[in-house]
């Protein structure tokens, strides 16, 4: 099985909040492999962009002024099926929906200031990881992936 890429992104409540740690370290603690990590703000034309199956929502002004409020922690993670799973760590987008275990779950009770974004399917990844990453901000580093997967994951 390959591994994929899927990008996350620590929204303003996390770093407000004081969740960039806690979060970081689900995923580390999962055997995701971050590839790529800085922090940034996101503009308007940018929120227009990555959001732009929402701009016609009524709650699209109030999503991009929150997004645009407060530097975010984007990242990219690497592992088999890393997509599904990490979209299965953040738990729904209704964070009151949210299992206790997930992200959203543990650290959120709104549809709207739920923490966290994560890439929804490995076409939406490969579009939203060079969306906010140059190919020199991603790194090719080896671990011993011995103790990660059995050779035939
Ligand atoms: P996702 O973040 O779980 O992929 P999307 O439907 O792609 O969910 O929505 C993107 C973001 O827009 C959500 O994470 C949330 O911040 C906001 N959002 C989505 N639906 C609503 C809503 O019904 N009310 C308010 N904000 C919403
Ligand atoms: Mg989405």
């Amino acid at each position: 099985m390959t591994k994929e890429k899927t990008l996350i992104l620590l929204k303003p409540d996390a770093v407000q909040r004081g969740y960039i740690g806690n979060i970081v370290s689900r995923f580390e603690n999962k055997g995701l492999k971050i590839v790529g990590m800085k922090m940034i703000h996101i503009t308007s034309s940018l929120s227009k962009e990555h959001y732009a199956h929402l701009v016609s929502k009524p709650f699209y002004s109030d999503l991009e002024k929150f997004i645009t409020s407060c530097p975010v922690v984007a990242m990219v993670l690497e592992g088999k099926e890393a997509v599904e799973v990490v979209r299965n760590i953040c738990g729904p987008t209704n964070a009151r929906k949210a299992l206790a275990g997930t992200i959203r779950g543990d650290l959120s009770n709104s549809t709207s200031r739920n923490v966290i974004h994560a890439s929804d399917s490995k076409e939406t990844a490969e579009k939203e990881i060079p969306r906010f990453f140059k190919k020199e901000e991603l790194f090719d580093y080896k671990l011993n992936e011995y103790y990660f997967y059995a050779s035939d994951e």
